[in-house]
């Protein structure tokens, strides 16, 4: 199964608000299933449509050391949040950037599988965060855009100099 190509910060289509998934058949399976292999093959810890150029409200999720317990979650929406916490976030779509953000600690979260069928769940740690990074992407947002103006220009620079800022 071929890999999807993943785009890069400031490609447009990482701005785009994804549009609800309404039909669940095969074809949105096989696509989550290539959206796995593309996470994992990009050792990240989730991908959401939207950094595969995918206007579908669609997220794959794996925090697991083993890489052996996937998540896959349609049209995903936080019901409930509590608390707060900064870690460090990296981003598929902005290579080689790390930096801490701060976002809600626990979170209750409603969302469908492939087949339609309703999930709840409750996340906190690393998957909370992971979670809220990939909705944010469905929403058209990235991880640095919680950042200062002088640290998102730094970023550009940086990007920049190591010829990996692509081309708007
Ligand atoms: O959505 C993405 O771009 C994937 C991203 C998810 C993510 C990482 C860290 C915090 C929140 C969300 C990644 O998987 S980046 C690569 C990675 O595995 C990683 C980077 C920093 C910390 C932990 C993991
Ligand atoms: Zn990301």
């Amino acid at each position: 199964m071929p890999i999807l190509e993943i785009l890069h910060y400031p490609d447009p289509r990482l701005r785009n608000r994804a549009n609800p998934i309404e039909i669940f058949d095969t074809e949105l399976e096989e696509f989550a299933d290539r959206m796995l292999e593309t996470m994992y093959h990009s050792a990240g810890i989730g991908l959401a449509a939207t950094q595969v150029g995918v206007s579908q409200r669609l997220v794959v999720i794996d925090v697991s050391e083993a890489r052996d317990q996937p998540l896959v979650l349609a049209n995903p929406e936080i019901l409930e949040q509590e608390g707060e916490e900064v870690s460090e976030e990296g981003c598929l779509s902005v290579p080689s950037v790390y930096e801490k953000v701060t976002r809600a600690e626990r979170i209750k979260l409603r969302a469908q599988s492939t087949s339609g069928e309703s999930i709840e769940m409750e996340a906190d740690g690393v998957l909370a965060v992971c979670i809220q990074h990939e909705i944010d992407h469905l929403d058209g947002k990235l991880f640095i855009d919680y950042l200062s103006g002088l640290k998102r220009q730094r970023i550009r620079k940086k990007l920049e100099k190591e010829g990996r800022l692509a081309q708007a």
